[in-house]
């Protein structure tokens, strides 16, 4: 029984990702989205339970969440990122050393593109970042576009501070 159910639940999420890749206006800012790499790594060996566990990743690694550092490259090494991971954003609260940064979510990729924090969301102000930083559960199957909100998206576009993740569902069945 485990065998037939696991490979039709396979089809249809090979369907649905061919579908997403075919209406996605830009796949390139995906480089997550590979459900070719996801069997290849999960479905051909008997894996273990710590590579299921959901991870908490800081945005940045060392760097944490300041301008000018590439977050698109960052996003493009720290992938493939998965449903129930939590991206942990680093700022400082603005001071006299250290300029404010935040984080908005875009609602488009469009609106990600050029940047237009009129257009996004914001899910954490400038004070959030400090002490074990914001902490963001990516709990939905869809891409997710974040980027820095401040001065008018000079961060977001000129800085660099922004970039998207598809986070792809983790293998859900029992191996016998
Ligand atoms: C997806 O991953 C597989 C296996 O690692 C690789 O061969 C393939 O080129 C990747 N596809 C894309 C579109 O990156
Ligand atoms: C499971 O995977 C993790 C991370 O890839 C690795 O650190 C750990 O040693 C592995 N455990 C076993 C029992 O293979
Ligand atoms: C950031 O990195 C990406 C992917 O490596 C690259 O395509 C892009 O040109 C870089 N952006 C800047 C401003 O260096
Ligand atoms: C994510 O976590 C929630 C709450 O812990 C859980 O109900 C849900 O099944 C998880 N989703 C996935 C895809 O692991
Ligand atoms: C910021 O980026 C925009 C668009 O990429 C560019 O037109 C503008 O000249 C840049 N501004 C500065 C100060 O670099
Ligand atoms: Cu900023």
């Amino acid at each position: 029984m485990g065998l037939k159910f696991r490979h039709g639940v396979m089809i249809i999420v090979i369907i649905s990702a061919s579908m997403f890749s075919v209406s996605m206006a830009n796949k390139d800012w995906f480089p997550a989205f590979n459900y070719t790499d996801w069997w290849s790594r999960f479905g051909n060996h008997p894996h273990n339970k710590t590579q299921q566990e959901p991870r908490e990743i800081v945005v940045g690694g060392s760097d944490h969440w300041h301008f000018g550092y590439n977050y698109s490259d960052w996003a493009f090494k720290n992938a493939p990122f998965y449903i129930n991971d939590t991206l942990v954003f680093k700022y400082d609260a603005p001071s006299a050393t250290s300029f404010p940064h935040s984080v908005y979510m875009f609602k488009s990729y469009e609106s990600f593109f050029k940047c237009d924090v009129k257009k996004a969301k914001v899910v954490a102000s400038p004070v959030q970042g400090g002490g074990e930083g914001f902490k963001f559960v990516l709990k939905k199957w869809e891409p997710h576009f974040f980027g820095c909100g401040e001065r008018n998206g000079f961060h977001c576009n000129n800085g660099t501070m922004k970039f998207a993740v598809f986070p792809m569902l983790r293998p859900f069945w029992q191996w016998p």
